[in-house]
């Protein structure tokens, strides 16, 4: 079996993340993980929070409080609630973590020896009041295009456009407001990405064949823009420090690392924070460089992440990797999201439009959201989130067509035959039929998921939901009783075991529900991590005579009280959020 390295995008500290961010990177990548542990993979998934950069910076000091304890506390939130998703990181990090300074570090010196960083002196503005150089998101003025007041030094967020400081008119601190400003020259790192264009663009042609076309477009558009030195320092007191070692002005300056080259490296330094976090009981052996160095031949390395993150991945952090003349393993295959939409308008953080994450999971338990979203990932192309489409979802696909089935069967067998899997007669041609269907459907299913294909998987998977309920309606127990009490136990057992077969293959995309599903059945040896096709054709894992529970109704259905209420909170078509 292949050792399976997966990751991705970094969230950022700043704040409770929404639906949208959470579908386009983390869920699908669990939901792969998932399937790739249950098909007897070595798995390794990793994650963390993105904690540089001026956003941190900014939050912390709105909030009032050290920006160090911002992360801290911000990271703890935000892995709660990645926990409540049943989100199954082997490891969720922190790219403040002492681990991916050093290698960040590391990496910059690297870059320096092999001549891919150098220094240049650049013009920025410095605030006399704050004592400080700002970087560009730490001016505020008004925009000459729009006449935005708040617009900051890098982009005016009411038009949009690009700015450059000096086009603000009446500049100021972000910081302390003041307007005393003058602009002088100052020293930052810059990566020499236009020497390693060459390489970058080879690496892309031997590699984004098999990638999702929303990837490898734009990794290539990057590429035909050309690819600019870029500077990789900024004047922040938070973030990966120049190593004074190497750099020992700007050092002494207080320089760190621009946010971006820190966090991708995250991967690795999250990966080595794993393995210093291993129990001391020394029953695991967490090596984490042979997943990262020399590992082109043993490990196959999956990205994923919406498409505003793939010229970081696809074109800076190789191009890093490869300054760094080391053999640091690069990604073999980018799943790239498009947007998850509200209503047809972008979600968003700072707007706070939409669902966001802690909401959702007050309102309804993760399985609910985990298969809507994946149902309706936004793969080929953006797509809507709205609550009455949610709900539709919800109430048939898991209420009714596999919910109800469960119920029904289970119910009814315990009322007629007891706490036992029923015998009855042998299996006839319905069920050698359905046996075929079954295994047609999962191969269907399998072959979804392998090509990373999630709306497909869960229509396949909802497809072998369907795929009990017509059996269930053809053969009627509930009728065939009165006249083949026999036939009546075999359609029920035959129904039991694809329950537990349902239990199985759902756990990537549902899985509290999946635990639900199998702890029915008293089976002696429950641990199958997958159905093989003979099983599934069998359909007779769960023998006569297994002890069976009912379990409490596994989704409840949305009201339309409910349906309503919910868009009054959150707004709907056109309508603002009360909330
Ligand atoms: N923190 C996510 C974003 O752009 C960004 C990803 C970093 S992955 C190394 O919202
Ligand atoms: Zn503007």
């Amino acid at each position: 079996m292949a050792r399976h390295l997966i990751t991705s995008a970094l969230p950022y500290i700043n704040g409770i993340k929404h639906l949208g961010n959470m579908v386009g990177s983390m869920l699908p990548a669990d939901v792969y993980a998932r399937y790739l542990r249950q098909r007897g993979h070595e798995v390794l998934y990793i994650c963390a929070t993105d904690e540089h950069g001026t956003p941190a910076e900014l939050a912390a000091k709105e909030a009032g409080v050290p920006v160090d304890a911002f992360c801290a506390e911000q990271h703890d939130a935000q892995k709660a609630i990645y926990d409540g998703f049943e989100l199954a990181f082997d490891y969720f990090g922190r790219s403040s973590s002492a681990e991916n300074r050093d290698i960040t570090q590391h990496f910059a010196r690297r870059l320096k020896e092999n001549g891919f960083i150098e220094e240049r002196a650049i013009r920025q503005v410095f605030s006399i009041a704050d004592d400080r150089f700002l970087p560009d998101r730490y001016i505020v003025g008004t925009c000459p295009h729009c006449g935005y007041d708040k617009a900051r030094g890098d982009q005016c967020e009411n038009c949009t456009r690009v700015l450059d400081p000096t086009d603000l008119i009446e500049p100021r601190s972000a910081i302390s407001g003041s307007s005393d400003l003058e602009v002088r020259e100052t020293k930052h790192l810059f990566l020499l990405q236009s020497k390693l264009a060459g390489e970058v663009e080879r690496w892309i042609d031997a590699t984004s064949e098999e990638w999702p076309q929303l990837a490898s477009s734009i990794a290539r558009k990057w590429l035909t823009e050309g690819l600019h030195d870029r500077a990789i320092t900024r004047d922040l007191d938070w973030g990966v420090p120049v190593p004074a070692d190497t750099w020992p002005d700007l050092a002494a300056e207080g320089k760190v690392f621009y946010v971006w080259f820190d966090a991708p490296v995250e991967y690795i330094g999250a990966t080595k924070e794993w393995a210093d976090a291993a129990p001391d009981t020394g029953t695991e052996d967490r090596d984490w460089k042979s997943w990262w160095y020399d590992a082109d031949d043993t490990v196959r390395y999956t990205e994923f992440m919406a498409k505003d993150n793939v010229p970081f991945h696809t074109v800076m952090f190789p191009a890093t990797q490869l300054g760094t003349r080391e053999p640091w393993k690069k990604v073999d295959y980018v799943k790239a999201f498009n947007w998850l939409n509200y209503y047809g308008g972008k979600f968003s953080t700072s707007q706070k439009r939409g669902i966001f994450t802690d909401a959702a999971l007050e309102l309804l338990p993760a399985d609910y959201w985990r298969y809507f979203l994946m149902a309706n990932a936004p793969e080929s192309d953006d797509t809507s989130f709205s609550w009455e489409h949610f709900t539709a979802t919800v109430n048939k696909d898991l209420a009714d067509t596999l919910g109800n089935f469960v119920n029904r069967v289970l119910s009814f067998s315990r009322k007629r035959f007891g706490d036992a899997v029923p015998a009855g007669s042998a299996a006839g041609p319905a069920e050698a039929r359905l046996g075929e269907e079954i295994a047609r459907l999962l191969a269907e299913y399998e072959g979804h998921m392998e090509a990373l294909q999630f709306r497909k998987a869960a229509a396949a998977l909802r497809a072998l939901w369907s795929a009990g309920n017509s059996y269930l309606e053809e053969k009627a127990p509930w009728l065939e009783i009165k006249t083949d009490e026999e036939g009546a136990a075999l359609t029920l057992r035959t129904a039991m075991n694809l329950i537990h077969l349902y239990a199985v293959v759902s756990e990537p995309f549902i899985p509290a529900s999946a635990r639900a599903m199998r702890s029915a059945f008293a089976l002696a040896d429950d641990t199958a991590a997958w159905v093989s096709a003979e099983e599934a054709k069998a359909l007779a894992s769960v023998p006569a005579g297994t002890a069976f529970t009912v379990p409490p109704v596994l989704f409840a259905k949305i009201t339309d009280e409910e349906l309503a209420a919910y868009r009054e909170r959150f707004g709907g078509e056109g309508e603002e959020p009360a909330a």
